[in-house]
């Protein structure tokens, strides 16, 4: 197979694409794909101050890699969840964080979850009894309130993820399923800051396929944590990505199809905000200045505070 571009050996074969490229070519082509999708879903631009969720796997780092070969400013931010699971998965990806940041000079912030609210994940999961001792949920929760805060306290313009068009297509056939139509209201590249407090978040490689990124990494040379998060093992979502791979290869383009399309219905009016979220009115959650949908404190500072009155306990008995 010849890349299409120049005649030499061809590296990848992207079907979907019918197209072919060699190393090089690869390598300009995806960060050409990837600033083609901040300009079409207009993400931001250069004069923005970018925070980027980087986990160390290949997606953010690949996606920190573009932004600094395409010129934009970005910060990364690393959440410690203290998550082990036989692995050391936290410590070792953080590591490969650290490492990018520093070859390239760039600001790596780091937010150790256990040093900020005294304990990791994986206890307050099984503690609090959120998420039937699976800790994804607290997981989430805490995720997206630490990057919020801080993207919103130190003024940043908008919150970026690595999330790629497998993973949307995955949550978008997960809430197709169900129905859950308050999910697909609002899943999309961009998701305004349309509340007080909010930060804008953008996906800018939610058009680019897992393979894609990964190609790119192996490529490009950059190490990641080849690992999955632990409690990714057996998850929804995973099992959702693979009946996705099998419509992939007998209809190459098919996920890529599906994300559009649905983009396509929503901007044709297809969903919109149910009757109860129109009458929603919006409140600040009275401990961390955040939008929660009801009065008094966030979902997050309402699990949190479990967490305080248990660690005061316990330093209560220690007297
Ligand atoms: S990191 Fe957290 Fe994921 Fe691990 S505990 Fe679940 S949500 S699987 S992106
Ligand atoms: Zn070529
Ligand atoms: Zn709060």
């Amino acid at each position: 197979m010849r890349c299409q571009k120049c005649g030499e050996k061809a590296v990848i074969n992207m079907r979907q694409h019918k197209l072919a490229l060699c190393k090089s070519h690869f390598l300009d082509w995806v960060p050409d794909q990837v600033e083609r999708t901040i300009k079409r879903y207009r993400m931001f631009t250069r004069h923005d101050h970018l925070l980027l969720a980087v986990s160390g796997g290949k997606d953010s780092l690949s996606l920190w890699d573009i932004l600094y070969r395409l010129g934009y400013s970005a910060d990364g931010l690393y959440i410690g969840l203290g998550i082990n699971g036989g692995v050391n998965y936290s410590e070792n990806s953080l590591e490969y964080a650290l490492n990018f940041a520093k070859e390239r000079k760039l600001l790596l912030q780091v937010k150790d979850i256990q040093a900020e609210y005294g304990e990791t994940v994986p206890m307050m999961t099984i503690r609090t009894h959120r998420g039937r001792y699976k800790p994804c949920s607290v997981c989430g929760l805490t995720k997206r309130h630490v990057m919020n805060q801080l993207a919103r306290s130190q003024g940043y313009d908008a919150l970026l993820t690595g999330h790629n068009l497998d993973d949307e297509a995955a949550f978008l056939f997960g809430n197709t399923l169900s129905w859950v139509g308050s999910y697909l209201v609002h899943q999309g590249p961009v998701l305004e800051a349309n509340r007080p407090g909010l930060v804008r978040k953008v996906k800018p490689l939610c058009r680019m396929y897992e393979r894609e990124m990964a190609a790119y990494a192996l490529l490009g040379g950059i190490p990641y944590i080849q690992e999955e998060c632990p409690h990714a093992i057996g998850s929804t979502s995973i099992y959702h990505k693979e009946i996705l791979n099998k419509l992939e290869a007998d209809r190459p383009g098919a996920k890529l199809s599906f994300y559009l399309s649905f983009l396509q219905a929503r901007r044709n009016g297809l969903f919109s905000p149910s009757a109860d979220e129109r009458a929603e009115s919006v409140h600040t959650c009275s401990k961390c200045g955040q939008p929660t949908s009801a009065p008094g404190l966030c979902a997050f500072c309402r699990m949190f505070s479990k967490t305080e009155d248990y660690l005061l306990s316990n330093q209560l008995d220690g007297l």
